[in-house]
C-alpha cells in the first residue's frame, strides 16, 4: 500500500507503529510511504507530533481485508452510488414534472 501524506494547517506526524515509522504531513509538501500488511485486520495509531490543542484526538486506523474483501466492498460502493444517483434523477424528473420542465437544475 503506498500512501501521500498532506497536510492542511500544521505539521503532524503519521504514525501506526505496527505499520513502520513515522512519517511527517508538513503543510505544502507531499510526503510518500509504503507498507505492506501480511494479516488481515485493525491497525492503530495516532499522530506523533504535537500538533496542537486537539492532538489527543488525532487517532488513525487502518482496516485491512484479503483483497476479495475490498473488491466486494468497493463494488457495493459504486452499487450505492450508483441507486443513489436514479434516485436522485428520478426525484429531479418527479419535482420537473411537477414545477415545469427544466425548473428543478441538475447540480
Ligand atoms: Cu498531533
Amino acid at each position: 500500500m503506498t500512501l501521500d501524506i498532506v497536510s492542511q494547517d500544521v505539521a503532524h506526524s503519521w504514525w501506526i507503529p505496527q505499520l513502520g515509522g513515522k512519517f511527517d504531513a508538513v503543510p505544502g509538501y507531499v510526503n510518500h510511504t509504503w507498507f505492506k500488511i501480511h494479516k488481515p485486520g485493525i491497525y492503530r495509531g495516532q499522530c506523533a507530533e504535537l500538533c496542537g490543542r486537539n492532538h489527543a484526538d488525532m487517532i488513525a486506523q487502518v482496516r485491512a481485508v484479503p483483497p476479495t474483501d475490498f473488491e466486494a466492498w468497493l463494488a457495493q460502493r459504486k452499487a450505492d452510488i450508483q441507486a443513489a444517483n436514479n434516485a436522485a434523477e428520478a426525484s429531479r424528473a418527479k419535482l420537473n414534472r411537477q414545477t415545469g420542465a427544466a425548473a428543478v437544475q441538475q447540480p
